[in-house]
């Protein structure tokens, strides 16, 4: 693996004739976002360029998309990747391209290196803001499509501009499409990525609400969903995807457990930090891992005892802090 700069990047794209860009399983805004724009700066130079994704890219993403995809199937000379740390992201239905991509556009330091050139900036905040530097060292027109996928790669994987990878350059850059484009809609864009859900995704979250248990002087919220609990309601695993951080909206609260009881007696806990506790330690101890603010593990035991095994853990980490 060699790593690139942004000029050498954007040299690349420009060389580059026809490409296949892969994106990450379960795709987001950001994979979402730098895939398409790099697709449309490659276009708009009259290159062949095709997003593929192991998975359908969710509707909200959909007004990313070109409307509709008149490229007839092609061999690429090259293959890119966006927004991928890890080979193992590519998702079942992208594996023939294990070992073959030419170039990574990333942010992610955990990044296994496994492209043949990777441009990499970990402390950009999104793939976006990586993708928009090569973008506009190409020199090519900035058009307004490109404008919204990084646009709004950057507002997802920033959290709305909420988390702490939000940095200076964050904001030049969404100054610098905001000035090029006024009239995208923005905060339309940010109603639609981050306020607006399903009726049936409201509604869970009002029954999650109603499952909050407090512990150690509310610094602790615990959410258990039972078996049970998810077929009265027709509850699905999926419908649980980016919840984990629920718990932690209770004012308060420094540490939030989501427990969900699965088949074979298998409880799957994510754990939340928004204070110093390092969670990826406690899921550790379980055989799990993450982040030392966002982690994870599986315990098989009911969910009570899980429970109270997650809560003793976590007790005990505020004693030794
Ligand atoms: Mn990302």
């Amino acid at each position: 693996m060699r790593e690139l700069t942004v000029k050498e990047t954007a040299q690349r794209l420009l060389e580059c004739e026809s490409a296949h860009i892969l994106i990450h399983r379960r795709p987001d805004g950001d994979c979402t976002g730098s895939g398409f724009a790099l697709m449309y700066a490659l276009r708009s130079m009259g290159r062949k360029a095709r997003v593929l994704c192991s998975d359908e890219i969710p509707e909200k993403f959909h007004f990313l998309m070109p409307e509709v995809e008149t490229l007839e199937e092609f061999h690429p000379e090259m293959i890119i990747s966006a927004d991928i740390a890890d080979e193992q992201l590519f998702g079942e239905n992208l594996t023939e391209y294990e070992g073959r991509v030419d170039l990574c556009i990333d942010h992610h330091i955990s990044n296994t290196g496994y492209a043949k050139e990777l441009c990499l900036d970990g402390n950009a905040a999104a793939a976006c803001q990586v993708a928009y530097e090569v973008i506009r060292e190409m020199g090519i027109p900035f058009t307004r499509e490109i404008a919204m996928c990084l646009y709004t790669g950057i507002a997802t994987d920033t959290g709305c501009f909420m988390h702490d990878n939000a940095k200076a350059r964050t904001f030049e850059i969404v100054s610098e499409i905001m000035t090029m484009y006024p009239d995208i809609p923005y905060a339309d864009i940010n109603r639609r990525m981050f306020t607006i859900k399903s009726i049936g995704r409201l509604r869970l979250e009002g029954l999650l609400a109603e499952q909050i248990e407090s512990f150690a002087d509310g610094r602790f919220t615990v959410i258990t969903i039972t078996k049970e609990l998810m077929e009265k309601y027709g509850i699905a695993e999926s419908d649980f995807e980016g919840l984990a951080g629920f718990p932690l909206q209770v004012e308060g609260a420094e540490v939030g457990a989501v427990i969900k009881e699965r088949e074979g007696g298998e409880c799957r806990i994510s754990l939340r930090s928004a204070g110093d506790m390092n969670v990826s330690l406690i899921c550790q101890s379980f055989g799990g891992g993450g982040h030392k603010r966002a982690a994870g593990c599986s315990i098989y035991a009911s969910p009570q005892e899980t429970k109270q095994l997650i809560i003793d853990a976590v007790l005990k980490g505020f004693e030794q802090a």
